[in-house]
């Protein structure tokens, strides 16, 4: 049985489509978890899509995924701009990460421009709305596929 891939999203994202539709869209985070595991199943992957409002929960998922999963898509909401304990636990899983946030970081406020997760990160998709998470998936396949084919 093959992994999953871990989508992971932090503090207030399950806001999502309910309020601030100017900055962060119309689509709910279930509309988001619909589309993406519709794009992995095209790729012949699943996805394990969850969201928590809380730091501890987030690292905890990030450590269950050096076992569990295949690589991690994460939207650490605004714990990006501020944990080291999720970057901690990053460097300690040991499986391909794509950093993903629905708005454009860099056309946002100074504070948003700086991540603790894309040095980690194998690349950063911002400013597509719930489609970078559908790029993310297309980002982290081919990442997948190329790490088993040289480990052969
Ligand atoms: O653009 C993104 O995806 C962010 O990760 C979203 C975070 C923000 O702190 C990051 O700088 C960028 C905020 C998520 C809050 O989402 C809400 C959605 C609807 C209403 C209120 C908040």
């Amino acid at each position: 049985m093959p992994k999953p891939i871990y989508v992971l999203n932090g503090p207030n994202l399950n806001l999502l489509g309910s309020r601030e539709p100017e900055v962060y869209g119309h689509a709910t985070l279930n509309d988001v978890a619909a589309q993406t595991e519709a794009k992995a199943s095209t790729l012949g992957l699943e996805i394990e899509f969850r969201q928590s409002n809380r730091e501890g929960e987030l690292v905890e998922w990030i450590q269950e995924a050096r076992d569990s999963a295949n690589g991690i898509i994460i939207n650490a909401g605004a714990y990006t701009h501020t944990s080291v304990a999720i970057l901690d636990a990053l460097l300690a899983a040991d499986v391909p990460c794509v950093e993903v946030h629905l708005s454009n970081l860099f056309a946002r406020e100074e504070f948003r421009h700086h991540s603790y997760i894309s040095p980690v990160a194998i690349g950063l998709i911002c400013g597509f709305g719930p489609k970078g998470y559908e790029f993310a998936v297309e980002a982290l396949a081919e990442r997948i596929a190329a790490d088993e084919s040289a480990a052969q």
